[in-house]
């Protein structure tokens, strides 16, 4: 443990440059990577080569010299480990033991190596084949009553073919129980943009990076969860763009940025300054900022054409594109601005000057990540940002548009292939048509249903296709005791962690190859194909030898759970886990987009889905892009909690640090935010900290302010003082998931609303 007021200190540095070198090196260093691995760092994200595994950030132009990206470089020596999770570490430490360790050191052990099993008499896991652990799947899913006491969980990293079989299994067996992290992620953006636009994907392709003259960047951090998207802002920047964060944060990958591919810079230690304008909500405040913003603009708009100017709204595009747009105006003209003060957080005047940055720009593009996407109102907030920018008709045309920046690299395609818990229509039709079963109608679980179905005995099977579930879902003592409630859990994984821990009555480990490693099937390499933020679909291949010689890859494990648990039925698994170019066949038959996609796919950079919203063809019910209305809510659970506790609420929003992949913690140190050697910290406004009593850094517990009898409390985080607005305080997610409600989701999408938690301090008995 670090002493109580080491490790945090001011970081003074631009974003990437110097510092993100030496980080590079301690990397390699500390993970070990073999110096033959190394070459495979110069394969990333090119055409030949495989794709990142960091983030869903589309490539350059697929063939530029290698980009740059620290915190790709350690997703990459992550994975590139030397070190062995592998039957004698297993046999060493008993269940109990390992769940002593901390997530930190779980990670350390290094890759899975070779399929194991629980064992409840010595509580060790032990190796099994993988034809019995397929035949225990298979009887286990045979045995329940009902297919529906089954949730199959998918992690972003899954490729379109794993993807898709997997789905195509899941369906043929009966279910539509699709958890996947999209739920706990981009889930409002997915929901939400099909309500306005039509089309829940991204509008907009890097191309439109290069023509944009402004963007509005909402809740995100791109300095450490996209590094990649800096290049493209510099560039942006460079040429004059006007770029305005909209974060509670000043977060110093927006403020300056040493582009690593400059030598000039690096040697003169300049930097490009990125963000022209900080604009600070409050957490939660973006709905009303949005609107306000909005209401402004019309304001704007009036003023214009009362003095005979230059309208300020796009009324061609609203005439012929759009509907609803009369009661939009009239719920804007009503809307009080008190009211959207208040709420936002943000000044009168603040919220005039990010209107008239809006009304001046010509190219549009606003880019969003989990600062809007994980509240109660995450649906509203998505829908506003997308009227707001129908108003001006910035979508559809070069330069602007919508950009929702996904977080796996895959997330986006594994819901293309039909990882969806409420599937449409038409895909299942497409499906019966094609393959002749018919395909469960009623629609399936999300992550928190799942979770809650759990706990009433009412699934009994858990199969994770990647990810860590226990750690990323919600209320996590809660998750806990649900996993622990069923039969069976399956974890499919590169690398240990708690969710094999944390386990059902029977559990399996069963270890895969990752996106960095040779897939060998029949002696032929396989390539998997993967879809970006911005819907480029393209081809990865691995280039590593595999971690281990047992290693599966995801499409061929899908496959034999398939095949041990259906038969060869409703098709030959083997068969097309044999050449991956014959599922991508069939993937054609079925998913709209992906007509020929072995010829499109197998030009370098692969393709770009058609996005008909980028067309402006709107996939809606009237054909026509909708204006939606929100009312600001006033009661949610931070106003709820306001009523009855008054002023000693603070609003919790948790984060990512610098130095880990969601639940993968890869170093204790949190460079931007001058956080060093610990993660035990809350960030907090010190004038906040003096008016609730607490000495500088004081040690405190944080105790979640809702309305059930279940007590929620993270004990011994250490305040640190913090720009950032009064009434709000930041930790690090997935620490402080034990403080989210399973019942706190958002609206309309059910994302665990993880970024606005009612809480209360009080000094911790760990602490003094
Ligand atoms: N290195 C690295 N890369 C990653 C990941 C990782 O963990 N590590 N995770 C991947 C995944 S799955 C995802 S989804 C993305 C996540 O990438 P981001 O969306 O950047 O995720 P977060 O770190 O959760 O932080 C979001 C930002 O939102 C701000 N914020 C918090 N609350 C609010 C609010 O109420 N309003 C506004 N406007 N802003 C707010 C925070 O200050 C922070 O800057 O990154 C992906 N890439
Ligand atoms: N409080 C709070 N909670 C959150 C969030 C938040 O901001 N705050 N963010 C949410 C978000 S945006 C997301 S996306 C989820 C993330 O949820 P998950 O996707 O479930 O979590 P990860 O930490 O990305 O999963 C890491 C594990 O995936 C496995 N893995 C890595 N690569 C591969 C691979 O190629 N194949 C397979 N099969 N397995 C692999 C490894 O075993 C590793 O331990 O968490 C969510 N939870
Ligand atoms: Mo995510």
């Amino acid at each position: 443990m670090p002493a109580r007021d080491s490790g945090i200190q001011n970081y003074d540095h631009p974003a990437a440059g110097w510092g993100a070198l030496r980080q590079v090196a301690v990397t390699l260093l500390k993970e070990r990577v073999e110096p033959g691995r190394l070459r495979m760092l110069l394969a990333q994200n090119q055409p030949e080569g495989f794709d990142c595994p960091g983030c869903a950030w589309p490539d350059r132009n697929h063939a530029s010299t290698f980009e740059f990206c620290e915190n790709g470089v350690k997703a990459v020596a992550a994975e590139s480990t030397s070190r062995r999770a592998d039957a004698s570490l297993f046999a060493r430490y008993s269940v109990a033991e390992l769940l002593r360790q901390s997530d930190f050191e779980l990670e350390q052990h290094g890759r899975l190596t070779e399929p194991m099993v629980y064992d409840a008499a010595s509580d060790h896991y032990r190796p099994i084949s993988w034809g019995d652990a397929f035949a225990l799947i298979a009887r286990e899913l045979q045995a329940l009553p009902d297919p529906d006491q089954a949730a199959f969980y998918t992690s972003g990293r899954t490729s379109n073919e794993a993807a898709y079989l997997f789905q195509l299994f899941v369906r043929a067996y009966g279910t539509n129980n699709f958890p996947d992290c999209s739920n706990m992620c981009h889930e409002a953006t997915s929901r939400g943009l099909p309500g306005t636009v039509g089309v829940g994907k991204a509008t907009v392709t890097l191309e439109d990076f290069a023509l944009a003259d402004t963007l509005l960047l909402f809740g995100q951090n791109p300095g450490t969860n996209h590094p990649r998207m800096l290049g493209e802002l510099r560039a942006c920047a460079r040429r004059g763009a006007t770029i305005v964060s909209i974060n509670p944060l000043r977060e110093r990958g927006l403020e300056r940025f040493t582009d690593p591919q400059s030598p000039l810079e690096m040697l003169s230690g300049a930097s490009t300054s990125i963000s022209s304008v900080f604009v600070r909500p409050r957490v939660g405040g973006d709905l009303a900022l949005i609107k306000g913003v909005a209401k402004r603009v019309l304001e704007l708009d009036d003023e214009a054409r009362a003095g005979g100017g230059e309208p300020v709204l796009d009324h061609e595009f609203i005439d012929l594109h759009c509907s609803g747009f009369d009661a939009f105006a009239a719920d804007l003209r009503r809307q009080s601005w008190p009211q959207l003060v208040e709420e936002s957080g943000v000044e009168l005047q603040q919220i005039h000057a990010l209107a008239a940055i809006y009304s001046r720009g010509q190219r549009v593009i606003a880019t969003w990540g989990m600062g809007l996407t994980q509240h109660k109102h995450a649906l509203a907030n998505v829908q506003m940002l997308s009227n707001l920018l129908m108003m001006r008709g910035q979508i559809g045309k070069p330069g602007a548009g919508l950009c929702p920046v996904r977080g796996h690299s895959n997330v986006q395609g594994d819901r293309t292939m039909g990882i969806e818990e409420r599937p449409a229509e038409a895909f299942l039709d497409r499906l019966q048509q094609v393959y002749g079963f018919a395909p469960p109608r009623r629609h399936g679980l999300d992550v928190v249903a799942t979770i809650d179905a759990m706990l009433r005995d009412r699934v009994k099977v858990f199969f994770g296709l990647g990810g860590n579930f226990v750690m990323a879902a919600p209320d996590t003592p809660r998750t806990m005791e649900a996993m622990r409630r069923c039969e069976l859990t399956v974890q499919v994984s590169t690398k240990l962690n708690r969710s094999h821990l944390v386990h059902g009555r029977r559990a399996l480990i069963l270890p895969t190859l990752g996106r960095t490693e040779r897939d060998l099937q029949g002696g032929v390499e396989q390539g998997v194909s993967v879809e970006d933020s911005m819907c480029q679909v393209h081809l990865s291949f691995g280039r590593n030898p595999p971690a281990s010689p047992q290693l599966r890859s995801e499409v061929a494990i899908v496959a034999g759970v398939a095949e041990a648990t259906l038969g060869p039925r409703p098709v030959d698994w083997a068969w097309l886990a044999a050449d991956y170019a014959r599922i991508r066949e069939e993937i054609a038959k079925v998913v709209d987009g992906f007509e020929d996609f072995n010829e499109r796919v197998a030009v370098p950079g692969g393709f770009h889905l058609r996005i008909a919203s980028r067309e402006r063809r709107w996939l809606t019910d009237s054909g026509k892009a909708r204006f939606v209305v929100h009312a600001l809510d006033t009661d949610t659970p931070v106003h709820r909690a306001r009523r009855r506790h008054g002023e000693q609420v603070l609003v919790l929003t948790t984060l990512r640090s610098h130095d880990q992949y969601n639940t993968t913690v890869y170093a204790m140190n949190d460079r931007y935010r001058g956080v060093f050697g610990r993660r035990d910290v809350v960030f907090i406004h010190p004038e906040d900290r003096r008016r609730l009593g607490f000495p500088e850094r004081a040690r405190v517990d944080l105790q979640t302010l809702w309305d059930d009898a279940i007590e929620r409390r993270v004990q011994g985080l250490t305040l640190v003082d913090y720009d950032i607005p009064r009434g709000c305080i930041a930790a690090y997610y997935p620490e402080t998931n034990p403080l989210v409600p399973l019942e706190s989701a958002a609206d309309g999408c059910g994302t665990p609303a993880s970024k606005s938690i009612p809480v209360r301090l009080s000094p911790s008995p760990q602490g003094a």
